[in-house]
């Protein structure tokens, strides 16, 4: 039996989280084509027989703008410690910019760059790379992220995804199961509804909304009259502007974010639920230790 822990670092958007939910199995993190989706340290756990693969998704490492980025950062470098293995992510697409950079610097730091033997490099988006270019960016990253196991995939094509976990597998240690082989994540259920909501919210708004938001589940509980879960997610913003983006027009909005939460909600729990959202307006919350503690970001 191989297994153990794998942290997914990179900057922002490069496709930690879809990797993870790719392999898992289920969706134990949300994905968006904004940056900085991720905001917490988030265990993706994928269970065979022969190994278990217990993956830390990390926020994307980038250049922090107020107190919520600087926790985003502070959580991603802390999360190569004590782990078995770091799989540093990059959109090979383009060419290594101050991000990634950035990363290799902070990688080297914590002593990750030291050990070439446990970490891979995964080479992500090469459905967006010319042929040309193959060789160039490979040797680019190679250079920031020094190491004989590197792999070029397209996540979205599910490219290379076999190989990739083959990979990982293989450098695994020997060990037992840490967890149950049911259990794929590490976060409660009101987490993973809260979290839902964020992603259509951030999936239907533009511009400062996606950045400006955060979500937290405030109530779980059973119906006693028709047995319904009930579950309620409130929808933080910092401004009155910002709140009524997100109810739209004459509430259109905030209905079309419920009703694509409460469907991917509704599969999770296997059943059917009432899911209520509201609209919270808490100025400067990114600012705010406080909330940041409430949210479990810090
Ligand atoms: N073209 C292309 N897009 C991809 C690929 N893999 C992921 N994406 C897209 O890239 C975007 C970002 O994916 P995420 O998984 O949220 O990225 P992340 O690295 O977790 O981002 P943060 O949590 O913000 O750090 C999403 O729109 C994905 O669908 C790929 O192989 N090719
Ligand atoms: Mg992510």
């Amino acid at each position: 039996m191989k297994a153990g822990l794998v942290a997914v670092v990179g900057k922002p958007n490069v496709g930690k989280s879809t990797l993870i939910n790719a392999i898992v199995g289920h969706k134990v993190s949300i994905v968006s084509d904004k940056v900085q989706t991720t905001r917490k340290r988030v265990l993706g756990i994928a269970t065979t027989d022969d190994f278990q693969i217990i993956f830390v998704d990390t926020p994307g490492i980038h250049k922090a703008k107020h107190k919520l980025g600087a926790a985003l950062n502070e959580t991603a470098q802390q999360s190569v410690h004590d782990v078995d293995l770091v799989l540093v992510m990059t959109d090979c697409s383009r060419m290594p910019a101050d991000e990634d950079k950035n990363v290799s610097r902070i990688l080297k730091e914590s002593g990750a760059l030291n050990q070439p033997e446990k970490l891979i490099l995964c080479l992500n988006k090469m459905d967006k790379l010319k042929a040309e270019d193959v060789e160039r960016v490979y040797e680019a990253y190679k250079e920031l992220f020094p190491t004989e196991n590197i792999v070029m995939t397209s996540l979205t094509r599910e490219q290379n995804l076999d190989i990739l976990q083959g990979l990982i597998v293989k450098l695994l240690p020997e060990n037992p199961t840490f967890y149950p082989d049911d259990i794929y994540t590490d976060q409660p259920m009101a987490f993973l509804a809260a979290e839902s909501v964020r992603e259509k919210a951030l999936h239907l708004t533009r511009e400062e909304i996606p950045h400006s938001i955060a979500t937290y589940c405030e109530e779980w509980t059973r119906d006693e009259t028709d047995n319904r879960l009930l579950i309620r997610v409130v929808i933080l913003t910092e401004r009155d502007g910002q709140k009524a983006i997100i109810l739209g027009h004459k509430g259109a909005m905030i209905k079309e974010i419920g009703i694509q939460a409460r469907r991917e909600i509704e599969e999770m729990v296997g059943e059917q639920v009432f899911l209520e959202l509201f609209v919270k307006v808490r100025a400067d919350w990114r600012q705010s230790p406080r909330w940041l503690k409430e949210l479990d970001y810090i």
